[in-house]
């Protein structure tokens, strides 16, 4: 019933899985999600426990990207991640094509969602992930500093912020771009063992 429909939702919005790969994501989804009494019978992975998986699944650590990774999951904003945007993000995340991983990350990091990485948000994105790094006299400018660094890179219309146009163009000139304000895509040791936990599941090993 439900169920298949469901299935069948996500398996014609992933073309980049193949089936079976499709039915242990939703098998695994089904492990991980919980049902939330106000939900109304909607099952799906609310923020903290979306986090969760990414925190220990995926080994993310920063809380700002975190927090954007589940906005860049959860498409139509109802502030849970459902099965079908389960799939449909990690089919992205563990097959995506580069254009597909330059929206997402460029998503990702548009803090405010108005269409440009703004000078204020790449301030907040580097400052959050070089903060572990040993301290300089001032570290505020020394981030002020790569900023700039940044911008003049991969800034190509010098309007002062980062259009899709100009981080597109960017990362395809230099790969290395593609996550340079933190961190927001699985590492390839941290995806294989994903499928492999979600291939043991499915075929209970
Ligand atoms: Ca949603
Ligand atoms: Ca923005």
């Amino acid at each position: 019933g439900l169920h298949l429909c469901r299935l069948r939702q996500a398996l014609s919005l992933s073309r980049l899985l193949n089936k079976i790969e499709v039915e242990c994501l939703i098998k695994q989804f089904h492990t991980l999600a919980v049902e939330p009494s106000d939900r109304h019978g909607i099952v799906g992975l609310d923020r903290n426990s979306f986090r969760n998986i990414l925190h220990v699944t995926f080994g993310m650590t920063d809380d700002m990207i975190m927090d954007r990774v589940f906005r860049a999951f959860d498409k139509d904003n109802d502030s849970c991640v459902s099965v079908t945007e389960w799939v449909e993000g990690l089919s992205i995340f563990l097959r995506g094509t580069l254009e597909e991983k330059i929206k997402y990350c460029f998503d990702v990091y548009d803090l405010n969602g108005d269409g440009y990485i703004s000078r204020e948000e790449m301030f907040h994105m580097l400052k959050n992930s070089l903060l572990k790094q040993p301290s300089e006299e001032d570290p505020d400018e020394g981030i002020k500093d790569l900023v700039e660094i940044t911008l003049k890179k991969m800034d190509h219309d010098h309007d002062g912020k980062l259009s899709y146009a100009d981080f597109e163009k960017a990362v395809r000139d230099e790969n290395l771009l593609l996550e340079a304000f933190g961190p927001c895509l699985p590492n390839l040791k941290n995806s294989m063992e994903f499928e492999m936990q979600a291939f043991k599941e499915t075929h209970d090993l």
